[in-house]
């Protein structure tokens, strides 16, 4: 472009003047890109504090709550992941999106990280005087939801420096958003031009995941970290097909699974025992199987798919010695991370030719659901269930 040629001092003032006010209209115009792409949903948003369990059980919650939103067609606001360290006395807040991207999400429904909520829309939208707290009934002997009471509550909200100035009792309402009308109950009950703001006490979902909501699993899609992490790690495999296996056998472990004979269906446990238990009841073998069994099992697997090795991911007893020794025979190597990652574990048994895992866990089941959505074959230690064991049972409930 041809340098514009000025004849007096007052032309170059005006050419430079015009330039400066194109330059603010320009700026000017950016700023209401960015107001308008934070501007609120006029259906309202869910927040919620993740508050129970560990990753697995926040999976399973993840995705009622993922449901809920969607039902009453509110934007999911991402919460961080509540995280236990060894030596802290206070739960940790790890963002959302440092195991999982957004963007798949967004193709199921509106979502947006908690952080962004908390900068760029809770000054307008859910200020300090406004922030009321949801839950089914008053919590912890008191009149209210008490929703910063105990870790991980207080801790969650803290992250976000929010208090509460009030609760909300949402009883009889359910998160059952597949039945019922039960979406339409709760915007009847809480218009969103009233209620801009549900923010739970506890996950809006229920546990374990409901069948109607389990497939939305596939909107979870790892992070570049933790895919290039599982991609590198896969690759260091022997060549050929392997089986993963989960042995969920920590000390926590052992004592829940004392419980078993009296929880017909302890925990994950529906993912194979049936909602209803129509494919029997839980016993000891599924929870916490032998060795006998691991290895009998795994045997029988390795030889259908003609496995060349293994991948072991344990919160306790990887077993590598113990099994490398059992399958030298068929000449299948046993492998772990050398530095436990659980969300990296979950992505490489994601990946297996087959996966093994614990009917009872909850982490266990987030791998069997990520293998679902993509068909992928998986089984479960100890099932099924032995046939005599089931029909004792079905005569009982008889
Ligand atoms: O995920 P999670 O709710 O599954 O809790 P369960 C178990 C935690 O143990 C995981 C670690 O979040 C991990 O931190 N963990 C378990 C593992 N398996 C592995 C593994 O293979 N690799 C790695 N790296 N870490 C239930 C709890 O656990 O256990 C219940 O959810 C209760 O609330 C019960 O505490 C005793 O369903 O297996």
């Amino acid at each position: 472009m041809a340098a514009p040629a000025f004849k007096t001092m007052a032309g170059m003032k005006d050419f430079a003047k015009s330039i400066l006010i194109f330059i603010l209209l320009t700026l000017s115009l950016r700023v209401c890109v960015s107001t308008t792409d934070s501007e609120a949903d006029p259906s309202g948003y869910i927040l919620y504090c993740p508050c129970m369990g560990r990753f697995g059980n926040q999976a399973d919650h993840f995705l009622g709550a993922l449901g809920f939103a969607k039902g009453l067609n509110r934007t999911l606001v991402l919460p961080p992941w509540v995280e236990y360290k060894p030596g802290l006395t206070r739960s940790i807040q790890v963002p959302f999106d440092t195991y999982f991207k957004v963007e798949p999400l967004a193709k199921f429904h509106r979502v947006l990280t908690m952080h962004e909520f908390m900068d760029k829309l809770a000054p307008a939208i859910w200020p300090p005087e406004k922030r009321i707290a949801f839950c089914y009934v008053p919590r912890y002997n008191s009149e209210g939801c008490n929703a910063k009471e105990g870790n991980p509550f207080g801790p969650f909200w803290d992250t976000f420096g929010v208090d509460f100035v009030g609760s909300e009792f949402y009883r009889p309402l359910s998160y059952d958003v597949h039945y019922q009308n039960m979406d339409e109950q709760w915007n009847e009950k809480y218009p969103p031009e009233e209620w801009p703001v549900l923010a739970f006490t506890g996950a809006p979902a229920s546990f374990p995941v409901q069948m109607d909501n389990r497939g939305l699993h596939k909107y979870l899609v790892w992070s570049e970290n933790i895919a290039k992490k599982t991609q590198d790690f896969i690759s260091s495999l022997p060549r050929g097909p392997f089986v993963g296996i989960h042995l969920r056998n920590g000390i926590d472990w052992e004592r829940a699974c004392e419980h078993v004979e009296h929880s017909p269906n302890l925990f994950a446990a529906p993912q194979c025992l049936g909602y209803r238990n129509e494919h029997g009841v839980a016993t000891l073998e599924l929870c916490l199987p032998s060795e006998n069994v691991i290895v009998k099992k795994l045997k029988r697997v390795i030889k259908s798919v003609g496995a060349k090795s293994i991948f072991v991911a344990s919160d306790n007893n990887h077993m590598t010695g113990k099994l490398t020794q059992a399958l030298q025979k068929m000449k299948v190597s046993v492998h772990r991370l050398e530095v436990p990652e659980p969300h990296v574990d979950l992505a490489v048994l994601a990946k297996a030719n087959h996966f093994i895992g614990n009917c009872v866990s909850s982490f266990s089941a987030f791998a069997k659901r990520a293998r679902d959505v993509m068909g992928f074959p998986s089984s479960f230690w100890g099932f099924p269930i032995e046939k005599e064991k089931k029909k004792r049972h079905d005569r009982d409930e008889l």
